[in-house]
Protein backbone atom coordinates (compact mmCIF):
# COMPACT_ATOMS: atom_id res chain seq x y z
CA UNK A 1 0.00 0.00 0.00
CA UNK A 2 2.98 2.24 0.89
CA UNK A 3 6.70 2.97 0.86
CA UNK A 4 6.64 5.78 2.83
CA UNK A 5 9.10 5.12 5.47
CA UNK A 6 8.10 7.08 8.64
CA UNK A 7 4.45 4.80 8.36
CA UNK A 8 6.24 1.54 7.76
CA UNK A 9 8.42 2.44 10.37
CA UNK A 10 4.88 2.78 12.90
CA UNK A 11 3.82 -0.19 11.80
CA UNK A 12 5.87 -2.20 12.64
CA UNK A 13 6.09 -0.85 16.20
CA UNK A 14 2.53 -1.24 16.46
CA UNK A 15 2.60 -5.63 15.30
CA UNK A 16 5.50 -5.86 17.95
CA UNK A 17 3.66 -4.19 20.11
CA UNK A 18 0.32 -5.92 19.58
CA UNK A 19 1.05 -9.45 18.40
CA UNK A 20 -1.78 -9.65 16.19
CA UNK A 21 -2.29 -13.06 14.21
CA UNK A 22 -3.05 -11.04 10.93
CA UNK A 23 -2.81 -7.69 9.71
CA UNK A 24 -5.59 -6.64 6.92
CA UNK A 25 -4.76 -2.86 5.42
CA UNK A 26 -8.46 -1.48 4.76
CA UNK A 27 -9.23 -0.68 1.10
CA UNK A 28 -12.31 1.04 1.70
CA UNK A 29 -13.82 -1.29 -1.11
CA UNK A 30 -17.42 -2.23 -1.15
CA UNK A 31 -16.45 -5.68 -1.84
CA UNK A 32 -13.59 -5.66 1.48
CA UNK A 33 -16.27 -3.76 3.87
CA UNK A 34 -18.79 -6.14 2.85
CA UNK A 35 -16.73 -9.28 4.11
CA UNK A 36 -16.20 -7.39 7.00
CA UNK A 37 -20.05 -6.58 7.47
CA UNK A 38 -20.57 -10.70 7.21
CA UNK A 39 -17.70 -11.63 9.85
CA UNK A 40 -19.22 -8.89 12.17
CA UNK A 41 -22.86 -10.78 12.12
CA UNK A 42 -21.41 -14.08 12.37
CA UNK A 43 -19.81 -13.18 15.27
CA UNK A 44 -22.66 -11.21 16.89
CA UNK A 45 -20.57 -7.83 16.88
CA UNK A 46 -23.17 -6.69 14.54
CA UNK A 47 -27.24 -7.15 13.58
CA UNK A 48 -28.35 -7.18 9.98
CA UNK A 49 -31.49 -4.88 9.85
CA UNK A 50 -34.22 -4.99 7.15
CA UNK A 51 -32.74 -4.74 3.70
CA UNK A 52 -36.46 -3.65 1.98
CA UNK A 53 -36.60 -1.00 4.68
CA UNK A 54 -33.14 -0.40 6.16
CA UNK A 55 -31.02 -1.18 3.13
CA UNK A 56 -27.17 -2.08 3.93
CA UNK A 57 -27.98 -0.67 7.67
CA UNK A 58 -27.08 -2.41 10.82
CA UNK A 59 -27.49 -2.33 14.84
CA UNK A 60 -24.27 -2.61 17.28
CA UNK A 61 -24.53 -2.64 21.03
CA UNK A 62 -21.44 -1.72 23.15
CA UNK A 63 -21.37 -2.34 26.79
CA UNK A 64 -23.05 -0.63 29.27
CA UNK A 65 -20.27 0.82 30.64
CA UNK A 66 -18.84 2.12 27.25
CA UNK A 67 -21.99 4.28 26.10
CA UNK A 68 -20.31 7.85 25.89
CA UNK A 69 -16.99 10.27 25.34
CA UNK A 70 -14.88 10.30 28.46
CA UNK A 71 -14.03 13.54 29.28
CA UNK A 72 -12.19 12.54 32.79
CA UNK A 73 -10.38 9.90 30.98
CA UNK A 74 -8.88 12.24 28.11
CA UNK A 75 -5.52 13.53 28.14
CA UNK A 76 -3.50 16.18 26.34
CA UNK A 77 -0.03 14.86 27.08
CA UNK A 78 1.93 17.79 25.63
CA UNK A 79 5.79 17.74 26.98
CA UNK A 80 4.88 21.04 29.19
CA UNK A 81 2.06 20.76 31.53
CA UNK A 82 1.78 24.62 30.75
CA UNK A 83 1.08 23.91 26.96
CA UNK A 84 -1.98 22.07 27.84
CA UNK A 85 -3.79 24.62 30.00
CA UNK A 86 -6.10 24.55 32.98
CA UNK A 87 -8.97 23.33 30.61
CA UNK A 88 -7.38 19.61 29.90
CA UNK A 89 -5.99 16.65 32.06
CA UNK A 90 -2.16 16.29 31.54
CA UNK A 91 -0.14 13.59 31.76
CA UNK A 92 3.86 13.64 31.08
CA UNK A 93 4.33 11.95 27.19
CA UNK A 94 6.50 9.38 28.32
CA UNK A 95 4.76 8.18 31.69
CA UNK A 96 1.43 8.07 29.64
CA UNK A 97 3.36 5.90 26.16
CA UNK A 98 4.37 3.54 28.96
CA UNK A 99 1.39 3.35 30.84
CA UNK A 100 -0.61 2.96 27.64
CA UNK A 101 1.70 0.56 25.62
CA UNK A 102 1.41 -1.55 28.92
CA UNK A 103 -1.84 -1.82 28.47
CA UNK A 104 -2.15 -2.30 25.10
CA UNK A 105 0.61 -5.02 25.06
CA UNK A 106 -0.08 -8.44 23.03
CA UNK A 107 -4.04 -7.23 23.36
CA UNK A 108 -4.52 -8.14 19.34
CA UNK A 109 -3.47 -11.59 19.69
CA UNK A 110 -6.01 -14.09 18.45
CA UNK A 111 -7.29 -10.96 16.42
CA UNK A 112 -6.57 -8.98 13.51
CA UNK A 113 -5.00 -5.69 12.78
CA UNK A 114 -6.89 -3.26 10.39
CA UNK A 115 -4.91 -0.14 9.00
CA UNK A 116 -7.01 2.26 8.19
CA UNK A 117 -5.58 4.67 5.58
CA UNK A 118 -8.28 7.98 5.85
CA UNK A 119 -8.23 11.72 4.97
CA UNK A 120 -9.66 13.85 7.15
CA UNK A 121 -11.23 16.27 3.70
CA UNK A 122 -11.39 15.65 0.34
CA UNK A 123 -8.33 13.45 -0.83
CA UNK A 124 -5.77 15.91 -1.99
CA UNK A 125 -7.50 18.84 -1.09
CA UNK A 126 -4.72 21.79 0.50
CA UNK A 127 -7.05 21.84 3.34
CA UNK A 128 -7.31 17.76 4.25
CA UNK A 129 -5.19 15.96 6.17
CA UNK A 130 -3.77 12.21 6.49
CA UNK A 131 -4.25 9.96 9.05
CA UNK A 132 -3.59 6.14 9.66
CA UNK A 133 -5.97 3.94 12.16
CA UNK A 134 -4.78 0.82 13.24
CA UNK A 135 -7.52 -0.94 15.06
CA UNK A 136 -9.18 -4.44 16.30
CA UNK A 137 -12.64 -4.13 15.74
CA UNK A 138 -14.41 -4.30 13.14
CA UNK A 139 -17.11 -2.02 13.86
CA UNK A 140 -14.38 1.13 14.15
CA UNK A 141 -13.30 0.30 10.94
CA UNK A 142 -16.90 0.41 9.36
CA UNK A 143 -17.64 3.12 11.04
CA UNK A 144 -14.54 5.15 10.00
CA UNK A 145 -15.80 4.17 6.38
CA UNK A 146 -18.59 6.04 6.13
CA UNK A 147 -17.17 9.47 8.76
CA UNK A 148 -14.01 9.51 6.64
CA UNK A 149 -12.52 8.62 3.50
CA UNK A 150 -11.13 5.56 3.24
CA UNK A 151 -8.93 4.85 0.02
CA UNK A 152 -5.66 3.91 -1.15
CA UNK A 153 -5.45 7.34 -2.63
CA UNK A 154 -4.20 8.63 0.64
CA UNK A 155 -1.04 6.64 1.00
CA UNK A 156 -0.46 8.47 -3.04
CA UNK A 157 -1.47 11.70 -1.48
CA UNK A 158 1.20 11.70 1.21
CA UNK A 159 3.50 10.37 -0.39
CA UNK A 160 6.73 9.83 1.53
CA UNK A 161 5.46 12.87 4.13
CA UNK A 162 5.63 12.85 8.06
CA UNK A 163 2.58 14.73 7.96
CA UNK A 164 0.13 12.07 8.78
CA UNK A 165 -1.38 11.49 12.47
CA UNK A 166 -0.63 8.24 14.20
CA UNK A 167 -3.72 6.06 15.76
CA UNK A 168 -3.71 3.73 17.81
CA UNK A 169 -6.94 1.65 19.36
CA UNK A 170 -6.82 -1.10 20.85
CA UNK A 171 -10.11 -2.72 22.62
CA UNK A 172 -8.19 -4.53 25.04
CA UNK A 173 -11.10 -5.62 28.01
CA UNK A 174 -13.17 -2.77 27.90
CA UNK A 175 -11.95 -1.96 31.24
CA UNK A 176 -13.63 1.42 32.45
CA UNK A 177 -10.86 1.57 34.84
CA UNK A 178 -8.62 0.97 32.20
CA UNK A 179 -9.86 3.50 28.89
CA UNK A 180 -7.45 6.18 28.33
CA UNK A 181 -7.97 8.45 25.45
CA UNK A 182 -4.71 10.19 25.09
CA UNK A 183 -3.53 13.03 22.04
CA UNK A 184 -0.08 13.79 21.78
CA UNK A 185 -0.04 16.71 19.89
CA UNK A 186 3.51 17.14 19.45
CA UNK A 187 3.75 13.55 18.48
CA UNK A 188 0.80 13.68 15.71
CA UNK A 189 -0.02 10.69 18.08
CA UNK A 190 -3.55 9.63 19.35
CA UNK A 191 -3.84 6.17 21.39
CA UNK A 192 -7.32 5.24 22.80
CA UNK A 193 -7.66 2.01 24.82
CA UNK A 194 -10.48 0.15 26.68
CA UNK A 195 -12.96 1.54 24.60
CA UNK A 196 -15.20 0.63 21.74
CA UNK A 197 -17.98 3.61 21.73
CA UNK A 198 -17.59 5.70 18.79
CA UNK A 199 -16.57 9.34 20.05
CA UNK A 200 -13.57 7.69 21.81
CA UNK A 201 -12.64 4.85 19.16
CA UNK A 202 -12.80 7.07 15.46
CA UNK A 203 -9.99 8.35 16.24
CA UNK A 204 -10.61 10.89 13.08
CA UNK A 205 -13.53 12.48 14.55
CA UNK A 206 -12.36 14.48 17.78
CA UNK A 207 -9.28 13.30 19.02
CA UNK A 208 -7.87 14.12 15.31
CA UNK A 209 -10.05 16.52 13.79
CA UNK A 210 -10.33 18.75 17.03
CA UNK A 211 -7.70 18.20 19.87
CA UNK A 212 -4.88 17.67 17.26
CA UNK A 213 -5.96 19.85 14.27
CA UNK A 214 -7.02 22.95 16.86
CA UNK A 215 -2.40 22.60 18.08
CA UNK A 216 -1.42 21.78 14.46
CA UNK A 217 -4.14 24.96 13.35
CA UNK A 218 -2.49 27.12 16.10
CA UNK A 219 1.27 26.04 14.70
CA UNK A 220 0.23 26.01 10.94
CA UNK A 221 -1.98 29.29 10.89
CA UNK A 222 -5.47 27.78 10.29
CA UNK A 223 -8.64 26.67 12.44
CA UNK A 224 -10.10 23.44 13.57
CA UNK A 225 -13.39 24.42 15.09
CA UNK A 226 -16.39 22.87 16.79
CA UNK A 227 -18.79 23.82 13.85
CA UNK A 228 -21.72 23.18 11.47
CA UNK A 229 -21.25 24.69 8.40
CA UNK A 230 -24.11 25.85 6.53
CA UNK A 231 -25.12 27.79 3.13
CA UNK A 232 -28.48 29.61 2.58
CA UNK A 233 -29.89 30.40 -0.45
CA UNK A 234 -32.14 33.44 -1.41
CA UNK A 235 -34.37 33.75 -3.97
CA UNK A 236 -31.58 35.17 -6.64
CA UNK A 237 -29.51 32.01 -6.29
CA UNK A 238 -26.84 33.00 -3.96
CA UNK A 239 -25.64 31.37 -1.48
CA UNK A 240 -23.83 32.81 1.52
CA UNK A 241 -21.70 30.50 4.62
CA UNK A 242 -22.08 30.93 7.93
CA UNK A 243 -20.12 28.62 10.61
CA UNK A 244 -21.96 27.67 13.94
CA UNK A 245 -20.63 26.42 17.23
CA UNK A 246 -22.95 25.63 20.09
CA UNK A 247 -21.94 23.06 23.03
CA UNK A 248 -23.82 19.80 22.90
CA UNK A 249 -27.63 19.81 23.47
CA UNK A 250 -28.15 23.22 21.83
CA UNK A 251 -29.54 21.53 18.27
CA UNK A 252 -26.42 21.62 15.93
CA UNK A 253 -27.22 18.98 13.80
CA UNK A 254 -31.13 20.42 13.34
CA UNK A 255 -29.44 23.20 12.22
CA UNK A 256 -26.70 22.52 10.49
CA UNK A 257 -30.19 20.59 8.38
CA UNK A 258 -32.80 23.38 8.62
CA UNK A 259 -35.79 23.23 6.59
CA UNK A 260 -37.08 27.36 6.08
CA UNK A 261 -40.68 28.02 7.23
CA UNK A 262 -43.22 27.20 3.98
CA UNK A 263 -43.46 31.10 2.95
CA UNK A 264 -39.22 31.58 2.61
CA UNK A 265 -39.81 27.96 1.06
CA UNK A 266 -41.74 29.72 -1.62
CA UNK A 267 -40.09 32.53 -2.01
CA UNK A 268 -36.86 30.14 -3.02
CA UNK A 269 -35.17 29.94 0.22
CA UNK A 270 -32.97 27.20 0.41
CA UNK A 271 -30.26 25.54 3.17
CA UNK A 272 -27.56 23.74 2.16
CA UNK A 273 -25.73 21.66 4.42
CA UNK A 274 -21.72 21.40 4.34
CA UNK A 275 -21.01 20.16 7.73
CA UNK A 276 -22.68 19.08 11.33
CA UNK A 277 -20.08 19.12 13.85
CA UNK A 278 -16.75 20.36 12.74
CA UNK A 279 -14.94 22.83 10.46
CA UNK A 280 -11.48 23.50 9.28
CA UNK A 281 -10.72 26.87 8.14
CA UNK A 282 -7.50 28.71 6.50
CA UNK A 283 -7.51 32.07 5.00
CA UNK A 284 -7.38 31.74 1.25
CA UNK A 285 -5.67 33.06 -1.50
CA UNK A 286 -8.27 36.31 -1.56
CA UNK A 287 -7.93 36.98 1.80
CA UNK A 288 -11.48 35.34 3.05
CA UNK A 289 -11.48 32.23 5.78
CA UNK A 290 -12.73 28.80 3.46
CA UNK A 291 -14.04 26.11 5.20
CA UNK A 292 -14.06 22.53 4.77
CA UNK A 293 -16.15 20.01 6.63
CA UNK A 294 -13.26 17.59 7.01
CA UNK A 295 -15.69 14.35 7.62
CA UNK A 296 -17.32 12.08 5.10
CA UNK A 297 -20.75 11.44 7.42
CA UNK A 298 -22.69 12.24 10.11
CA UNK A 299 -22.37 10.61 13.91
CA UNK A 300 -25.56 12.00 15.21
CA UNK A 301 -27.49 11.58 18.17
CA UNK A 302 -30.88 8.95 17.56
CA UNK A 303 -33.11 10.37 20.42
CA UNK A 304 -35.19 13.16 19.01
CA UNK A 305 -34.27 12.79 16.26
CA UNK A 306 -37.85 12.30 14.36
CA UNK A 307 -39.49 13.50 10.56
CA UNK A 308 -40.70 16.70 12.04
CA UNK A 309 -37.11 17.76 14.30
CA UNK A 310 -34.60 16.94 11.58
CA UNK A 311 -36.36 15.27 8.52
CA UNK A 312 -33.10 15.78 6.47
CA UNK A 313 -30.88 14.26 9.45
CA UNK A 314 -33.59 11.00 9.34
CA UNK A 315 -33.14 10.59 5.48
CA UNK A 316 -30.09 10.39 5.96
CA UNK A 317 -30.19 7.02 8.25
CA UNK A 318 -32.27 5.14 5.64
CA UNK A 319 -29.32 2.95 4.01
CA UNK A 320 -25.64 1.86 4.65
CA UNK A 321 -25.56 3.56 7.99
CA UNK A 322 -24.62 1.94 11.63
CA UNK A 323 -26.73 2.69 14.52
CA UNK A 324 -25.21 2.26 18.15
CA UNK A 325 -27.31 1.23 21.57
CA UNK A 326 -30.91 2.57 19.73
CA UNK A 327 -33.77 -0.59 20.47
CA UNK A 328 -34.18 -3.25 17.79
CA UNK A 329 -37.88 -3.39 16.80
CA UNK A 330 -38.56 -7.44 16.85
CA UNK A 331 -41.67 -6.27 14.36
CA UNK A 332 -39.72 -5.75 11.32
CA UNK A 333 -36.48 -6.28 12.56
CA UNK A 334 -35.90 -2.10 11.98
CA UNK A 335 -34.29 0.69 14.78
CA UNK A 336 -36.42 2.52 17.53
CA UNK A 337 -35.32 5.23 19.56
CA UNK A 338 -37.44 7.73 21.94
CA UNK A 339 -39.12 10.77 20.07
CA UNK A 340 -38.46 8.80 16.88
CA UNK A 341 -42.53 8.64 16.52
CA UNK A 342 -45.35 8.29 19.22
CA UNK A 343 -45.69 4.49 18.74
CA UNK A 344 -43.15 2.74 20.51
CA UNK A 345 -42.86 -1.36 19.17
CA UNK A 346 -44.82 -3.58 20.97
CA UNK A 347 -41.94 -6.21 20.89
CA UNK A 348 -38.32 -4.63 21.19
CA UNK A 349 -34.75 -5.48 22.29
CA UNK A 350 -33.21 -2.25 24.05
CA UNK A 351 -29.90 -1.16 23.51
CA UNK A 352 -28.75 -3.35 26.42
CA UNK A 353 -29.87 -6.16 24.59
CA UNK A 354 -32.86 -7.26 26.86
CA UNK A 355 -36.35 -8.30 25.95
CA UNK A 356 -38.02 -4.56 26.01
CA UNK A 357 -41.93 -3.87 25.98
CA UNK A 358 -43.53 -0.11 26.08
CA UNK A 359 -44.89 -0.88 29.86
CA UNK A 360 -41.50 -1.04 31.39
CA UNK A 361 -40.86 2.70 30.35
CA UNK A 362 -41.63 5.01 33.44
CA UNK A 363 -40.28 8.62 32.58
CA UNK A 364 -38.73 9.30 35.66
CA UNK A 365 -36.17 6.70 34.95
CA UNK A 366 -33.56 7.15 32.13
CA UNK A 367 -33.01 3.86 32.56
CA UNK A 368 -35.43 2.16 31.20
CA UNK A 369 -35.83 3.89 27.59
CA UNK A 370 -35.32 1.28 24.85
CA UNK A 371 -32.58 3.91 23.19
CA UNK A 372 -29.69 4.57 25.39
CA UNK A 373 -29.77 8.74 25.80
CA UNK A 374 -26.92 8.94 23.32
CA UNK A 375 -27.17 6.47 21.05
CA UNK A 376 -26.22 6.82 17.83
CA UNK A 377 -26.30 6.71 13.87
CA UNK A 378 -23.21 7.01 11.84
CA UNK A 379 -25.10 7.91 8.30
CA UNK A 380 -23.15 8.60 5.06
CA UNK A 381 -22.99 12.46 4.24
CA UNK A 382 -24.42 11.61 0.59
CA UNK A 383 -27.48 10.50 2.00
CA UNK A 384 -28.60 14.04 2.95
CA UNK A 385 -31.07 15.48 0.29
CA UNK A 386 -29.79 18.62 1.38
CA UNK A 387 -26.16 18.16 0.91
CA UNK A 388 -24.36 21.01 -0.24
CA UNK A 389 -22.78 20.82 -3.75
CA UNK A 390 -19.48 22.43 -2.57
CA UNK A 391 -19.34 19.57 0.31
CA UNK A 392 -17.01 17.17 -1.43
CA UNK A 393 -15.18 20.11 -3.66
CA UNK A 394 -11.45 20.92 -1.71
CA UNK A 395 -11.66 24.45 -1.77
CA UNK A 396 -13.70 25.13 0.91
CA UNK A 397 -16.80 27.39 0.95
CA UNK A 398 -16.36 31.42 2.07
CA UNK A 399 -17.70 31.83 5.65
CA UNK A 400 -19.42 35.32 5.95
CA UNK A 401 -20.44 35.02 9.58
CA UNK A 402 -19.36 33.00 12.33
CA UNK A 403 -22.62 32.38 14.57
CA UNK A 404 -21.97 31.12 18.61
CA UNK A 405 -24.49 30.22 20.68
CA UNK A 406 -25.77 28.59 23.93
CA UNK A 407 -28.49 27.91 25.99
CA UNK A 408 -29.84 30.39 28.47
CA UNK A 409 -32.73 31.06 29.97
CA UNK A 410 -32.64 34.80 30.42
CA UNK A 411 -29.69 36.10 29.66
CA UNK A 412 -28.49 36.68 25.89
CA UNK A 413 -31.36 37.71 23.40
CA UNK A 414 -32.52 36.07 20.49
CA UNK A 415 -29.55 37.05 18.45
CA UNK A 416 -26.93 39.95 18.37
CA UNK A 417 -23.84 41.14 16.40
CA UNK A 418 -20.48 41.29 17.81
CA UNK A 419 -18.66 45.11 17.78
CA UNK A 420 -16.10 43.87 15.42
CA UNK A 421 -14.02 40.84 15.66
CA UNK A 422 -11.77 40.99 18.84
CA UNK A 423 -15.12 41.82 20.50
CA UNK A 424 -17.01 38.58 18.99
CA UNK A 425 -13.54 36.14 20.08
CA UNK A 426 -14.89 37.81 23.87
CA UNK A 427 -18.16 37.00 23.04
CA UNK A 428 -16.75 32.98 21.97
CA UNK A 429 -14.20 32.97 25.24
CA UNK A 430 -17.54 33.58 27.34
CA UNK A 431 -19.99 31.38 25.62
CA UNK A 432 -21.73 29.33 28.56
CA UNK A 433 -24.94 26.69 28.35
CA UNK A 434 -27.43 25.81 31.13
CA UNK A 435 -27.80 22.23 32.12
CA UNK A 436 -31.18 20.49 30.94
CA UNK A 437 -32.92 17.92 32.23
CA UNK A 438 -31.36 15.18 29.69
CA UNK A 439 -27.84 15.44 31.85
CA UNK A 440 -27.48 14.54 34.95
CA UNK A 441 -26.63 16.93 37.37
CA UNK A 442 -28.74 19.95 38.28
CA UNK A 443 -30.71 21.61 35.76
CA UNK A 444 -29.58 25.48 34.92
CA UNK A 445 -26.15 25.01 36.09
CA UNK A 446 -23.80 27.41 33.67
CA UNK A 447 -21.36 25.59 32.37
CA UNK A 448 -18.80 27.96 30.32
CA UNK A 449 -17.70 26.14 27.04
CA UNK A 450 -15.85 28.96 25.01
CA UNK A 451 -16.08 28.26 21.35
CA UNK A 452 -17.92 24.84 22.57
CA UNK A 453 -13.98 23.38 22.13
CA UNK A 454 -14.21 23.34 26.25
CA UNK A 455 -13.23 19.17 25.56
CA UNK A 456 -11.35 19.29 22.17
CA UNK A 457 -9.01 22.21 22.13
CA UNK A 458 -5.68 20.26 22.14
CA UNK A 459 -3.28 23.51 23.49
CA UNK A 460 -3.78 25.77 26.18
CA UNK A 461 -6.92 27.74 25.89
CA UNK A 462 -5.41 31.30 26.55
CA UNK A 463 -3.05 30.21 24.00
CA UNK A 464 -6.06 29.13 21.76
CA UNK A 465 -7.80 32.60 22.20
CA UNK A 466 -5.28 34.71 21.33
CA UNK A 467 -4.58 32.16 17.89
CA UNK A 468 -8.46 33.72 17.17
CA UNK A 469 -7.03 37.30 17.70
CA UNK A 470 -4.33 36.92 15.19
CA UNK A 471 -6.64 35.12 12.72
CA UNK A 472 -8.77 38.50 12.86
CA UNK A 473 -5.72 40.42 12.55
CA UNK A 474 -4.45 38.71 9.68
CA UNK A 475 -7.97 38.33 7.82
CA UNK A 476 -8.39 42.60 8.51
CA UNK A 477 -11.58 43.68 6.99
CA UNK A 478 -12.33 40.38 5.24
CA UNK A 479 -12.97 38.44 8.38
CA UNK A 480 -16.59 37.15 8.84
CA UNK A 481 -18.85 38.81 10.78
CA UNK A 482 -19.49 37.26 14.35
CA UNK A 483 -22.95 36.66 16.02
CA UNK A 484 -24.45 34.96 18.90
CA UNK A 485 -27.55 33.45 19.01
CA UNK A 486 -29.84 32.10 21.59
CA UNK A 487 -32.60 30.18 20.87
CA UNK A 488 -33.63 29.13 24.61
CA UNK A 489 -35.25 32.17 26.39
CA UNK A 490 -37.95 30.87 28.83
CA UNK A 491 -41.22 32.99 30.04
CA UNK A 492 -42.03 33.29 33.34
CA UNK A 493 -43.18 29.47 33.26
CA UNK A 494 -40.14 28.05 32.15
CA UNK A 495 -41.60 27.74 28.77
CA UNK A 496 -39.51 28.27 25.15
CA UNK A 497 -40.19 31.68 23.29
CA UNK A 498 -39.16 31.24 20.17
CA UNK A 499 -40.11 28.51 17.87
CA UNK A 500 -37.22 27.22 16.74
CA UNK A 501 -36.04 24.52 14.13
CA UNK A 502 -36.90 25.67 11.11
CA UNK A 503 -37.72 29.35 12.26
CA UNK A 504 -34.43 30.09 12.91
CA UNK A 505 -34.28 30.94 9.59
CA UNK A 506 -35.45 33.99 10.31
CA UNK A 507 -33.07 34.89 12.22
CA UNK A 508 -30.11 33.52 9.42
CA UNK A 509 -31.88 35.64 7.65
CA UNK A 510 -31.17 38.77 9.53
CA UNK A 511 -27.39 37.44 9.82
CA UNK A 512 -26.62 37.19 6.23
CA UNK A 513 -28.73 40.85 5.88
CA UNK A 514 -26.26 42.35 8.20
CA UNK A 515 -23.14 40.75 6.28
CA UNK A 516 -24.41 42.30 3.06
CA UNK A 517 -25.34 45.73 5.05
CA UNK A 518 -28.82 45.94 3.89
CA UNK A 519 -30.50 45.94 7.68
CA UNK A 520 -30.22 48.13 10.22
CA UNK A 521 -29.85 47.50 14.54
CA UNK A 522 -30.01 49.16 17.61
CA UNK A 523 -26.57 49.01 19.13
CA UNK A 524 -27.03 47.90 23.28
CA UNK A 525 -24.59 47.32 25.82
CA UNK A 526 -23.40 43.89 24.82
CA UNK A 527 -23.48 44.27 20.95
CA UNK A 528 -26.04 45.05 18.29
CA UNK A 529 -29.83 43.50 18.64
CA UNK A 530 -31.71 43.84 15.21
CA UNK A 531 -34.38 46.20 15.22
CA UNK A 532 -38.22 44.14 16.08
CA UNK A 533 -39.25 44.50 12.52
CA UNK A 534 -36.39 43.64 10.90
CA UNK A 535 -36.95 39.58 12.64
CA UNK A 536 -39.52 38.33 9.70
CA UNK A 537 -42.74 37.06 11.58
CA UNK A 538 -44.84 36.21 8.81
CA UNK A 539 -47.23 32.97 9.43
CA UNK A 540 -45.87 33.31 13.18
CA UNK A 541 -47.96 32.82 16.24
CA UNK A 542 -45.76 35.69 17.47
CA UNK A 543 -46.33 39.38 18.25
CA UNK A 544 -43.99 41.99 18.08
CA UNK A 545 -44.03 42.21 22.32
CA UNK A 546 -43.48 39.06 22.25
CA UNK A 547 -40.14 39.05 20.19
CA UNK A 548 -39.31 42.41 21.97
CA UNK A 549 -38.89 40.62 25.28
CA UNK A 550 -36.41 38.10 23.63
CA UNK A 551 -34.28 41.11 22.16
CA UNK A 552 -33.78 42.95 25.30
CA UNK A 553 -30.90 42.96 27.34
CA UNK A 554 -31.36 43.03 30.47
CA UNK A 555 -28.59 44.93 32.13
CA UNK A 556 -28.65 43.80 35.63
CA UNK A 557 -28.61 40.16 34.45
CA UNK A 558 -25.62 41.30 32.52
CA UNK A 559 -24.43 42.52 35.12
CA UNK A 560 -24.13 39.17 37.44
CA UNK A 561 -23.01 37.99 33.87
CA UNK A 562 -20.11 39.75 33.56
CA UNK A 563 -19.02 39.25 37.25
CA UNK A 564 -18.97 35.17 36.29
CA UNK A 565 -16.93 36.03 32.82
CA UNK A 566 -14.17 37.79 35.61
CA UNK A 567 -14.50 34.48 37.55
CA UNK A 568 -14.28 32.01 34.40
CA UNK A 569 -11.13 34.23 32.96
CA UNK A 570 -9.34 33.70 36.25
CA UNK A 571 -8.51 30.29 35.41
CA UNK A 572 -6.11 31.79 32.13
CA UNK A 573 -4.13 33.38 34.72
CA UNK A 574 -1.43 35.20 32.38
CA UNK A 575 -2.26 33.65 28.76
CA UNK A 576 -5.62 35.70 28.87
CA UNK A 577 -4.94 37.92 25.94
CA UNK A 578 -5.20 41.60 27.29
CA UNK A 579 -7.69 42.69 24.22
CA UNK A 580 -10.15 40.39 26.20
CA UNK A 581 -9.34 41.52 29.25
CA UNK A 582 -10.36 44.96 28.13
CA UNK A 583 -13.67 43.71 26.50
CA UNK A 584 -14.70 42.29 29.43
CA UNK A 585 -14.15 45.90 31.05
CA UNK A 586 -16.24 47.94 28.49
CA UNK A 587 -18.63 45.02 29.36
CA UNK A 588 -18.99 46.33 32.87
CA UNK A 589 -18.92 49.68 32.19
CA UNK A 590 -21.65 49.18 29.89
CA UNK A 591 -23.82 47.49 32.30
CA UNK A 592 -23.41 49.66 35.18
C1 LIG B 1 -20.43 15.07 19.51
C2 LIG B 1 -20.15 15.90 20.69
O1 LIG B 1 -20.65 13.87 19.67
O2 LIG B 1 -19.87 17.09 20.50
O3 LIG B 1 -20.43 15.61 18.39
O4 LIG B 1 -20.19 15.40 21.82
MN1 LIG C 1 -19.69 17.60 18.43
Amino acid sequence: MTKNKTVLEWLEQMKELLQPDQVLWIDGSDEQLEQLRAEACKTGEMIKLNEEKLPGCYLHRTKPNDVARVEDRTFICSRKQEDAGPTNNWCDPQEMYKRLYDIARGTYKGRTMYIIPYSMGPIGSPLAKVGIEVTDSIYVVLNMAIMTRVSPKVMDVLGDSNDWVRGLHAKCDVDKEKRYICQFPEDNTIISVNSAYGGNVLLGKKCFALRIASYQGWKEGWMAEHMLILGLENPKGEIKYVAAAFPSACGKTNLAMLIPPKYLREKGYKVWTVGDDISWMRIGEDGRLYAINPENGFFGVAPGTNEKSNFNALASTKKNSIFTNVALNLEDNTVWWEGLNKNPPEHAIDWKGEPWTPDKFDKNDKSTCAAHPNSRFTAPAVNCPCLSSEFDKGAGVPISAIIFGGRRAKCAPLVYQSRDWVNGVFIGSAMASETTAAAAGAVGVVRRDPMAMLPFCGYHMGDYFQHWLDMGKRLGDKAPKIFNVNWFRTDDEGNFIWPGFGDNMRVLNWIIARCEGTADAQETAIGYVPKPEDIDLTDLDMDIDTLKSILDVDKEVWRKEAAEIEEHYKKFGDKLPKELREQLEILKANVQ
